[in-house]
C-alpha cells in the first residue's frame, strides 16, 4: 500500500536529498504526512538512490539499521530498516573527516560484510549469507539524521536513507570459516577510552541473520543484494556523537580495528 502520490514521493524525495547535500536538518516528514507508510518511505528512498545514480554515483551495497537492543533503545524504535551506500559515503581508513561535512554526526561499530554471490528473498536464511559471503571486517558508520535533534519515527527514518552519511572499513579482512560472529566481541573506543562493548549476537542474534533480513526486505520490493554488494549490518552497540578533535575506533575480536579522526 502507498498513500502518496507519485509527485509527493519525488518531491520528499528531493527535500530529504538535498538536506543531505547541504547539510542541513528539516524536521520529520511524517510530521506533514501522518499517513505515509513503509511503502511511501521506501518509495522515497529508492527515488534518493535513483536520484544518486543519475549524477554517477555508484551504489556499492546496503546497511542495515536498527538490527540491535542498544540502537532501538537510544532511537525508540522497534524494528530493523535498510539504505542503500553510495561511493560517495565512503571514507578512507584512519584519514582525518570534517565534522562540518555532516549536521550531528554519531559513529557506530559494526561488521562489514562483502558478498561473492547474489543473495536472494524471500526465505533467506544464516547459512545461505554465510555460504554467499567472501569476506566479513570492521567498520565504523557514520551515521547523520537529517532530522532535527536526530528524531524520529520508523517510516521517516527510512525515508532519509535510514540516516546514511558515512563508513569507514578496514581491519583485517577475514573469510567466515572457523569464525563465531555471534561471540566475536567488539569495542567501540573514543579517544582512546572504551566506550561501548558488545558482542555479535547483538545484532539480530547473529550479523549474518542482518544481511538475511536484508535480502528478505529487498524482496518485498522485488529487488535482490547482488554479489560484490557491502553490507553493514547495523551498530552492535549505541551510537556515539563525535565533535572536532575526536577519534573513534572500532576494534574487532581478531578483525583488528578501523580508526578515524574527526576535523572542524
Ligand atoms: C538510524 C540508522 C541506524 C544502525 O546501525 O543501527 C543504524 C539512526 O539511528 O539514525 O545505522
Ligand atoms: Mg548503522
Amino acid at each position: 500500500m502507498s498513500t502518496l502520490s507519485q509527485e509527493q514521493i519525488k518531491q520528499l524525495a528531493e527535500h530529504l536529498e538535498n538536506a543531505q547535500l547541504e547539510c542541513r536538518e528539516v524536521i520529520k516528514i511524517t510530521d506533514d504526512h501522518p499517513d505515509m507508510d513503509f511503502d511511501d518511505a521506501y518509495d522515497i528512498q529508492r527515488v534518493i538512490r535513483a536520484r544518486k545514480q543519475a549524477r554517477g554515483e555508484t551504489i556499492v551495497g546496503y546497511k542495515m539499521g536498527l538490527t540491535s537492543r542498544a540502537k532501538m533503545e537510544q532511537m525508540g524504535v522497534d524494528s530493523p530498516v535498510y539504505g542503500f551506500l553510495s561511493d560517495r559515503f565512503e571514507v578512507q581508513e584512519s584519514s582525518a573527516v570534517p565534522v562540518s561535512r555532516f549536521i550531528h554526526p554519531k559513529v557506530e561499530a559494526e561488521i562489514a560484510f562483502v558478498t561473492k554471490r547474489e543473495l536472494k528473498g524471500p526465505g533467506c536464511n544464516v547459512a545461505q549469507v554465510l555460504a554467499a559471503t567472501e569476506f566479513v571486517m570492521p567498520a565504523i558508520e557514520i551515521i547523520d539524521s537529517r532530522y532535527k535533534d536526530f528524531r524520529f519515527d520508523l517510516v521517516s527514518v527510512i525515508a532519509d536513507n535510514a540516516s546514511s552519511s558515512g563508513f569507514v572499513t578496514g581491519g583485517t579482512v577475514s573469510g567466515v570459516e572457523g569464525l563465531d560472529l555471534r561471540s566475536l566481541g567488539v569495542v567501540l573506543e573514543i579517544n582512546g577510552e572504551p566506550v561501548e562493548t558488545a558482542a555479535g549476537a547483538a545484532v539480530l542474534g547473529h550479523p549474518a541473520n542482518s544481511v538475511a533480513q536484508l535480502a528478505n526486505m529487498l524482496a518485498e520490493h522485488g529487488e535482490s543484494l547482488p554479489a560484490g554488494s557491502l553490507v553493514l549490518s547495523g551498530a552492535i552497540t549505541a551510537a556515539l556523537a563525535v565533535k572536532p578533535g575526536d577519534t573513534a575506533t572500532v576494534r574487532a575480536q581478531g578483525l583488528g580495528s578501523v580508526s578515524i579522526r574527526f576535523t572542524e
